[in-house]
């Protein structure tokens, strides 16, 4: 056919790749391995711009990586667990697997109608039981291991939703999910102990430095939050246990002219006086309905109450008044600080609200911060501090300090984190059913291994309803059990497991998705992991990236895999967005990906959504044209269809020049490739689409072999963006299929050197100059060059020029004025 029909070629390849298996991983140790994986979706919908452009790209490296000779992995699977499904149960009145599995089917379609080169036999779903068994196998491993335990404490509430949220969760004081301000409550709840990782999340990041984002990695350094410091010992009237705080300044000890707890802490309550404590329990009140953000926002006026006692510095025994201030934070360090005015800004504009002394310990050379109203934190020689007389700079200051601290028994050395413990029960239904049993005579019960998976009872439409407490709850037949230790009557936990542990360790089961007796297999992970390449949004940087590093370090830790840190490579994807924004109901301005296919066909919304910018960067829909780009697959068809040599020619008895221009895009296009510069690899293949139809227009026509050469050339490397177009040309050029399986093309050194040609530069028509030039020169390169020659410019003498001509490689004519 002289066009390319994208609905039929579809069709035909799309039922062609399943019925071969075309993506299919051998593992048979025949070739390399390497795992190339996209972040798998939650089952919302059908498929978006966003999962498009994702997928578009994780395809891009999985089919080069195939190409260049490994056998690729690049599963998918679905992320099913979560409450979209169990608000749509609520509405509709309906069991949440219904939505789920429906919506999988729909996209799993989607998917394939895509084009995608995925591995459909180790599809996986998070919510089936027989992967959920191993989740809740995990979290029973995890507590053995100390790493898994209850407490109870203040957490993240979302009204709307009716369910605690992790720190994580919380964007902004709204919730993740549905933009509800959060609240606190007090429950007893399940964590995962992600804090006794902190320093191996923190230092094992020196694995990942040049494959991952460095944004990602701020993100996480700044989210696991290291800081180091001290521990003082502050005793306070009228109490036997002294009150710790926790410093990274300890060297400016003498300065602290007063100090702060946070309100809504355990101490405040226990040592403000009968006469602060009304004024005390309203300002508590207040703080309770601020987020953590408005607390720590440097802008906001201080404010704060006097508990009616003091507090005796350790260094001197001077008193300095305590207050309760809602800028100290209850669950960060040890929820009471030093206040240092001189030195630290929050601690400043508290001072000069409340009119406290501000005094210097070092000597920063800034202006008196009472008088200029900044803190100045610099470092200098110390003043007003005995114990620090002679020392200078910051590290020998502090170093000094902890040590006299050390001695007194009054303080030490310390480090601290912003990252807490994960919280990880929701009290909602459509999740992992947490595997304990709760016994009045045993407590805490494992359920035993061989009894996994506790799978949830079946419940539908407004049994869901949040009710604060787990809709489990409510299902007595299922939450009354005999205790597996006593044998006594006992209760199920009827808590499930946040999603981000379901998602924590699928990339592992992907390596033996099938197997019944193990969560994994740990000889198929050393085969394929550590993932050579991860490709998702940058949303999860802190969330989902942090805690699947941190089950990879206890898997290590139990001796299941033999690496720490799971994905080498992390690529995130832009997002799609219209008209500058991102694509909302409320805006309108969503494109449908749908409808983008149908009209312009797969490989045109591929083509245009890696084209379109560099990986990480945003794509405009406004900015760009799937019509240009289905333009250009029917300019690549048409050159594969107007070949009429024979496969197999020796392209060496062809046009050369052709050849040269083809060979160094080919070189080009591959460390484009490398180095994940997808859209400029699609510009290079577009200039050798031009170039090979001017040499087939220039009358050699379609019989020469260069042109061969460059048509299989462009079907190899359009075959990543556009695979179907690429399928028809591999065919319409004599091949079997699939061009997937047909290898990266060659590149000819000899082809890549430049040719150097003369170029004679003529003045008035006379010869002043003759320059090497490279025989590819651009006329305005050369222009220069000939320009900027001496001889030339001795010639000139200053003359100003009347015409031009530039004809590269070879000529430039000059007529002075
Ligand atoms: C005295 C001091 C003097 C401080 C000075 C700083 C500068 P990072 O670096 O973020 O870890 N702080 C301690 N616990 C706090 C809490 N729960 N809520 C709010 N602020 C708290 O911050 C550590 C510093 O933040 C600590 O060092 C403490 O103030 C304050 F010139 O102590 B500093
Ligand atoms: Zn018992």
């Amino acid at each position: 056919p002289a066009r390319y029909d994208a609905v039929a070629a579809q069709e035909r390849w799309q039922a062609y790749w399943e019925e071969h298996q075309t993506f299919k991983a051998a593992d048979d140790g025949s070739k390399e391995r390497r795992y190339v994986l996209d972040m798998f979706p939650y089952p919302s919908g059908d498929l978006h711009m966003g999962h498009a452009e994702a997928f578009a790209m994780g395809d891009v490296i999985a089919r080069y990586q195939r190409f260049r000779g490994y056998d690729v992995l690049h599963p998918i699977g679905w992320d099913s667990f979560g409450l979209p499904a169990e608000n749509a149960a609520i509405q509709r009145n309906s069991h949440p697997a219904e939505w789920t599995y429906a919506n999988i089917e729909t996209q799993a379609n989607s998917f394939k109608r895509y084009g995608l080169s995925l591995d459909w036999s180790r599809r996986l779903h998070t919510s089936d039981p027989e992967y959920y068994k191993w989740t809740q196998w995990l979290f029973l491993k995890f507590r053995e291991r100390g790493l898994a335990y209850r407490k109870a404490s203040w957490v993240n509430w979302c009204p709307k939703d009716q369910t605690v949220l992790a720190n994580e969760q919380v964007i902004q004081g709204l919730c993740e999910r549905c933009g509800t301000q959060v609240t606190k409550r007090e429950l007893t709840q399940w964590f995962f102990k992600v804090t006794q990782y902190a320093d191996r999340l923190l230092d094992d990041m020196d694995q990942l430095e040049g494959g991952w984002p460095d944004r990602v990695l701020t993100m996480q350094r700044n989210w696991i939050g290291r800081s180091s410091g001290a521990y003082v010992d502050f005793r306070i009237e009228g109490r036997d246990e002294p009150i710790t705080v926790f410093t990274t300044r300890p060297d400016t000890l003498y300065g602290a002219t007063f100090f702060v707890i946070a309100p809504d802490g355990k101490l405040a309550p226990e040592i403000v006086t009968d006469d602060q404590r009304a004024e005390f329990e309203a300002y508590l009140e207040k703080t309770k309905s601020e987020s953590e953000i408005e607390r720590q926002s440097t802008d906001r006026e201080k404010t704060g109450v006097y508990l009616g006692v003091d507090a005796i510095n350790p260094i001197n025994g001077e008193a300095v008044p305590i207050y309760a201030a809602d800028y100290v934070l209850a669950d960060y360090g040890t929820g009471a600080v030093m206040a240092v005015p001189a030195h630290d800004q929050r601690d400043l504009e508290f001072a000069i609200k409340f009119d406290l002394p501000v005094r210097v310990v070092v000597d920063t050379g800034a202006e008196d911060p009472k008088a200029s109203g900044v803190a100045a934190p610099g470092d200098g020689a110390y003043v007003n501090s005995p114990a620090l007389e002679g020392i200078s700079g910051k590290e020998a200051g502090i170093a000094e300090i902890i040590s006299a601290l050390e001695q007194k028994g009054v303080g030490r050395g310390a480090i601290t984190y912003r990252l807490r413990d994960w919280l990880l029960s929701r009290q909602r239904f459509w999740g992992a059913p947490i595997p304990i049993i709760h016994c009045e005579k045993c407590g805490e019960v494992p359920v035993p291994e061989d009894q996994l998976p506790v799978e949830l009872p079946y419940l539908t439409g407004t049994d869901l309803n949040p009710k604060g407490t787990s809709p489990l709850a409510a299902a007595t037949d299922w939450v009354n059990v005999s205790c597996p230790q006593c044998g006594g009557p006992a209760k199920r936990d009827t808590d499930t497991m946040d999603t981000f542990v379901d998602s924590s360790w699928y990339f592992f089961r992907y390596c033996s998705p099938n197997d019944d007796q193990q969560a994994f297999d740990p000889e198929a992970v050393a085969r394929w992991m550590p993932v050579a390449q991860y490709v998702g949004g940058v949303e999860h940087a802190i969330l989902h990236l942090l805690y699947m590093r941190f089950f990879t370090k206890v898997l290590h830790d139990m001796g299941m895999i033999t690496f720490t840190e799971p994905m080498i490579r992390l690529l995130n994807q832009g997002q799609v967005i219209n008209q500058g924004k991102s694509m909302s109901k409320s805006l309108g301005n969503g494109v449908d990906l749908g409808k983008q296919i149908d009209e312009f066909g797969v490989d045109a919304v591929r083509l245009t959504v890696v084209f379109a910018s560099p990986p990480e960067e945003d794509v405009d829909w406004a900015d760009v044209s799937p019509g240009g780009s289905l333009r250009f697959l029917q300019r690549a068809y048409r050159l594969a269809a107007d070949v009429t040599s024979e496969p197999g020619i020796d392209a060496k008895t062809g046009d050369q020049a052709l050849r040269s221009i083809i060979h160094k895009l080919m070189a080009d296009i591959t460390d484009c490739i490398e180095g994940q510069r997808f859209n400029v690899a699609i510009a290079r293949i577009m200039e050798m689409v031009n170039a090979t139809r001017k040499v087939i227009d220039s009358g050699a026509g379609g019989a020469d072999p260069s042109v061969r050469e460059a048509a299989e050339m462009i079907t190899k490397t359009l075959s990543l963006f556009a695979p179907y177009v690429a399928e028809e040309m591999w065919e319409q050029l004599g091949h079997e299929p699939s061009v997937a399986e047909s290898g990266w093309p060659e590149v000819d050194p000899a082809l890549l050197v430049t040719e150097q040609v003369t170029c004679v530069v003529q003045i008035k028509g006379k010869v002043r100059a003759r320059l090497q030039v490279s025989a590819e020169i651009t006329e305005d390169a050369l222009r220069e060059l000939a320009l900027a020659d001496a001889a030339v410019q001795r010639s000139l003498d200053g003359q100003s020029i009347a015409k031009i001509i530039v004809r590269a490689p070879k000529l430039v004519s000059i007529v002075p004025a």
